[in-house]
């Protein structure tokens, strides 16, 4: 017997008319907020000022501030059901949210009632932002994003609502030990999430392996169902997300696996208990951990579940959501929803979307993908066709062997399209297919271009390189389906949040509207020739160099000297990413310093990030940084012009503290390999001067802030290209550059490997043989370029000029930009203004 009969069912309604009083907007006064504080101390956390702990005080907090949530969410909802809007759904296996605290303070515009409030109970806001963990459900920038988009969404008033899996673990953390990178189990719901809110009745099932059936329906039609499954439940956890000073609310709803009473009670009934309860953890190990990237994708069969797992109960959502209005037609589903896939992690969701109306719904084929075309639009995060997702076809068949019929017909139609166009040309067919039958996979990337109406890059240049390389040959099947969307960052999180020193002097000198538009920021230069401004920033900058140094002595013990350029690099560690060239440098300013030439100013280079725990070159990377450092912390000659840090454990909290201290910030990628980049736009926003390459977003940085107000240098993406094609070698640079020969010689003598000789030498050989990434191209032209920024660092004055002017110009990098664009060109959904409002 079912379990459940026995028990009152949760998503049972009463029987009863309801009539609720509806949630009161309550004050934002101190004693408001100190009340409803107290109230949330002792009957949710169940503790006095006796027995209550900082991390208590900081709960309490959280769930007050997720109350005023709450009421403007019921507010904003039933808004969005009253107008039946239009509904945009971000599909993304990541959401990289950080800290929730202060941002939702400011967004209520409540930041100094609060601090009154707290200081009322004897508490500082920014000491308990501290007991708050990181929300790290994703690896870097894709996550990131976003999360930023929620942001934004909400400020624009769009909407949107977030869909992802709630992991128990997020990104893993990152330990150093003996200079090298050790992953540790980042178990961040341990202590409770404040900011979610469980749903125990949104619960959906999510079917997995089984067997195709046909049978004839009451009309005696043909049809297929999917039978014999292994289901598993998705539980809704939604987590309330407020606009910029507006009062909408939109979610994010996360998905955890929880396992169906059906597939344990067979064991349970045969007696077999405890394998019941096991298998009952091997369901819900589904949303279990977040996957770092990996090139190796064969046998991940746990990550195609979260993919088809979190996809088919957003679907479920989406589609209930959609059919609730009395006397809806199929028609209008475009009209009332979009889905936008972040990148092909989620495209799974297509042929879900094509099983639902044609197998479910009985919809023709022609039809639903009329519909499933106009629905969905696909994000595309990466040039790099060797890092495009593919699947094996023999296991993605065994878990879901209704959706491999259903891509095997969706591609039989797009050859079919290929062939009519291009009668003769069948390595065009073969090119364009989403099956790969030579090796048996599945090309993801192929299947969303197919199945949506919109595809974008993230950057210009991005997105000129997809349209006329990687997906050449659909730009031409499909003209015009391809555009570009600028990525951008939220300014609440960073710049008005993380530097509250240079948002008040922005706002004292051009007002505050810059917040909520961040174009108003050009402002700014009318005030260029104001010498106690530019006095100011620099005291500003100054003051969070400080505050940087002083946190990273307490957290990692090292002293960072504030009088120094602080030099920062922070991303995932990438061999594209080129963390080794900045090294490289640092080696070679280490070996001159040591002869006795002197710099023109003193830097402390700062290199962050995490490598993938199965990236043995990335995590090489990281240990010659750590030893590099210790080396050049050892020689006091050295030390006093030169320091190399690296900054362990980076994440969006850390990120907060670090881009409002540098001074300059490293963007160095090889041309064409960085899709966009966003933790430029971070640094620029918070006044540094960027020193990089013509790739991802920099050129459009470069095209807004002028190229006299950056440091660029190296070979273009199409230089690159040529360097390929004409297979240059690195020894020609070696040889033509005595010093890069100095510097790898330096490597190869084994000074920096003392503890395990032989540690480097892989990298020293790379550089001189297969050196993918051109390290060796660029390092003339980086060390080049290094001198002129350290040349202009001294000049005090002209650095301030060029740090106001790149803020000032930072305007078209909000995410409400990027948004808006979204909106217009790919959703068509328009921002809504709130009727209860006010
Ligand atoms: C794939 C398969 C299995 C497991 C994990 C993955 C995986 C996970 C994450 C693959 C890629 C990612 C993340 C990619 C990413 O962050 N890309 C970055 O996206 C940013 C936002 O558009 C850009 O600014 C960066 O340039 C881009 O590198």
């Amino acid at each position: 017997m079912d379990e459940r009969k026995s028990f009152p069912n949760p998503t049972d309604h009463p029987p009863v008319r309801r009539s609720f009083p509806l949630p009161t907007l309550h004050e934002l006064d101190v004693p408001s907020l100190v009340d409803s504080w107290a109230h949330r101390m002792y009957y949710s956390v169940g503790k006095d000022e006796y027995t209550a702990t900082s991390w208590d005080v900081y709960k309490a907090l959280a769930l007050s501030i997720r109350d005023r949530l709450m009421e403007r969410w019921f507010r904003t909802q039933s808004d969005y059901y009253e107008s039946d809007v239009k509904r945009v759904y971000y599909l993304s296996l990541e959401f990289l949210m950080g800290r929730s605290l202060l941002n939702n303070i400011l967004n209520l515009g409540a930041y100094t009632k609060y601090s009154l409030a707290l200081e009322q109970v004897g508490y500082r806001l920014e000491h308990l932002e501290e007991y708050e963990r990181d929300a790290g459900l994703g690896n870097g920038g894709l996550g990131r994003l976003a999360a930023c988009f929620l942001e934004s969404a909400a400020t624009i008033g769009l909407p949107f609502y977030g869909y992802g899996i709630r992991y128990e673990y997020g990104i893993f953390n990152q330990k150093i030990v003996d200079g090298q990178q050790v992953e540790a189990p980042d178990n961040w719901l341990r202590n409770g999430n404040p900011w979610e809110v469980a749903r125990n009745d949104a619960l959906f099932p999510v079917k997995f392996f089984g067997r195709i059936e046909h049978y004839k329906d009451e009309g005696g039609l043909d049809r297929i169902r999917w039978v014999d499954t292994q289901d598993v439940y998705a539980m809704a956890f939604d987590t309330p997300i407020l606009g910029y000073k507006n009062e909408i609310v939109n979610s994010l709803r996360l998905w955890a696996a929880r396992s169906s009473r059906e597939f344990d009670l067979s064991k349970f009934n045969a007696g077999d208990y405890v394998r019941a309860v096991e298998d009952k953890n091997g369901t819900e190990n589904i949303s279990k951990v977040l996957y770092p990237p990996d090139d190796q994708y064969a046998g991940k069969e746990l990550r195609l579940k979260q993919q088809y797992f979190f996809s088919s109960a957003t679907l479920q959502d989406v589609v209930r959501r959609f059919l609730k209005r009395k006397g809806r037609k199929w028609d209008e589903l475009p009209d009332k929803v979009a889905i936008q896939l972040n990148d092909t992690h989620p495209a799974v969701a297509i042929p879900e979307l094509m099983r639902v109306l044609v197998d479910d719904h009985r919809l023709d084929w022609s039809y639903a993908w009329d519909l499933t075309q106009a629905v969905f639009g696909y994000t595309n995060h990466t040039v790099l066709p060797e890092a495009l997702e593919t699947w094996p076809m023999d296991f993605f068949s065994r878990l879901l062997p209704r959706h491999l019929q259903i891509i095997v017909e969706i591609d039989r139609r797009l050859r079919e399209a290929v062939r009519t166009r291009y009668p003769d040309d069948t390595a065009r067919v073969e090119r364009m297919a989403i099956l790969d039958d030579k090796n048996q996979r599945l090309k993801m990337a192929n299947l969303a271009i197919t199945g949506s109406h919109a595809v974008n890059g993230v950057a210009k240049l991005h997105t000129d390189i997809l349209r006329e390389t990687t997906f050449r040959d659909f730009e031409e099947l499909f003209p015009g389906r391809i555009s570009n969307k600028t990525n951008g960052i939220t300014p609440r999180r960073w710049l008005f949040k993380a530097n509250p020193g240079l948002s008040a002097l922005i706002s004292e000198t051009i007002g505050t509207a810059w917040v909520g538009d961040l174009e108003q920021l050009s402002e700014l230069e009318k005030f260029i020739g104001d010498v106690s401004l530019r006095e100011r920033w620099r005291e500003v900058k100054r003051a969070n160099k400080v505050t940087m140094a002083h946190w990273y002595k307490r957290v990692h013990g090292f002293d960072l000297d504030p009088d120094s350029m602080f030099d920062v690099q922070v991303k995932r560690i990438h061999e594209y990413k080129r963390q080794l060239l900045n090294v490289l440098h640092v080696i070679l300013l280490y070996l001159r310093i040591r002869d006795g030439w002197e710099p023109s100013a003193p830097r402390t280079v700062m290199i962050g990030g995490k490598a993938a725990p199965s990236y043995v070159v990335a995590k090489r990377i990281i240990h010659l940084v750590n030893v590099a450092g210790k080396i050049i912390a050892g020689d006091p000659k050295v030390a006093k012009h030169l320091g190399l840090f690296f900054l362990p454990n980076y994440g969006v909290s850390c990120a907060e503290k670090i881009f409002p201290a540098c001074e300059l910030s490293e963007q160095i990628s090889t041309a064409g390999m960085e899709a966009s980049g966003t933790g430029n736009m971070k640094a620029a926003l918070n006044g540094a001067l960027t020193i990089g390459t013509m790739d991802g977003a920099n050129v459009e940085i470069c095209d807004a802030v002028g190229i006299d107000n950056m440091f660029i240098f190296g070979h273009t993406a199409p230089e690159i290209v040529d360097l390929r094609n004409r297979g240059a070698s690195s020894s020609e640079y070696i040889k033509a550059n005595p010093e890069l020969d100095r510097v790898i010689r330096e490597l190869e003598s084994g000074v920096f490997e003392k503890a395990s000789p032989g540690t480097f030498r892989p990298i020293a050989e790379m550089l001189r043989g297969n050196d993918y990434y051109f390290h060796c191209a660029d390092f003339n032209l980086y060390v080049a370029c290094q001198e002129r920024a350290s040349d202009g660092y001294v000049d005090v004055e002209q650095w301030t000029r060029m740090s106001i002017l790149n803020v000032a110009r930072m305007g078209r990098f909000s995410s409400d930009r990027t948004l808006r664009q979204y909106a217009e060109e790919i959703w068509h959904v328009k921002p809504i203004h709130l009727r209860s409002r006010g």
